[in-house]
């Protein structure tokens, strides 16, 4: 029970890794606050915990901050911040418009700036904190048909470094957690359901990934014990790439 007493907040957490985050912390012992643009989603996760259920998109500033405010009003407390939320787009890169382009990355890469800087201040006034993006092997591999979100991974990997830099003198930690090809819904939703034996090939263990295979690395990052870990990205995706 590595995060008794804590509380996290993950945010896409209806569905797929964020969900199976939001599990294992709750079996780590944390009380969870469970965000998603899916509200009827999130109160289930919630229902099936015993914790908190918030509909919300990242992208909103408002939501973001009320993401952390309805927290803090239930629990009096935020120890932990997992960003799970991101659009899985396939898309090959001629087809990316410029409207596109912005939505993905005010998901994916704006969402992880506006739920990081809405948990500051309560974790800097306690003098402790965890905060763990979800970034992508995709990143590393440069997988095709997914621009704007090697972009937006990219990105969040940066957020990371900076949020590690000048927020370690306040007891806070910033880090990420990049999987390889998961079998979540979002995921099996698109044409990346036909690559997963063409990665499995690549990959060091041969089987496919679950939701289930991310969420103890991200668990281990929320934790207290991996206090002197910070700005770093842990590839948790069976051996697909070497960064
Ligand atoms: C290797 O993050 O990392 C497909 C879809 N293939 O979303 C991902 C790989 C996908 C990935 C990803």
């Amino acid at each position: 029970m590595k995060l008794q007493g804590r509380v996290a907040i993950v945010t896409g957490a209806a569905q797929g890794i964020g969900r199976a985050i939001a599990d294992k912390l709750h079996a780590e012992g944390a009380q969870v606050a469970v965000a998603d643009l899916n509200g009827d989603g999130a109160a289930a996760v919630a229902a099936r915990l015993e914790g908190l259920g918030i509909q919300a998109d990242v992208s909103s500033e408002q939501d973001a901050d009320r993401i952390v405010q309805e927290t803090l009003g239930r629990y009096g407390r935020v120890d932990v911040l997992v960003n799970a939320a991101a659009i899985v787009p396939f898309i090959a890169w001629d087809e990316v418009d410029f409207a596109y382009w912005r939505r993905l990355l005010s998901v994916n890469l704006d969402g992880a700036y506006l739920v990081s800087r809405a948990v500051e201040r309560p974790m800097r006034d306690a003098g402790y904190g965890r905060i763990v993006h979800i970034a992508s092997n995709a990143f590393y591999a440069g997988t095709p048909n997914m621009g704007p979100y090697l972009a937006a991974k990219g990105g969040v990997i940066g957020l990371v470094r900076a949020l590690a830099t000048e927020l370690g003198r306040y007891g806070i930690t910033a880090n990420a957690v990049a999987p390889g090809i998961t079998r979540t819904e979002g995921c099996l939703a698109t044409p990346h359901r036909d690559s997963f034996d063409f990665v499995q090939a690549l990959q060091a263990i041969p089987r496919h990934g679950l939701p289930e295979d991310i969420a103890p690395s991200v668990a281990f990052l929320a934790s207290e014990e991996s206090g002197w870990v910070t700005g770093q990205v842990l590839v948790a995706d069976a051996g697909h790439i070497r960064d």
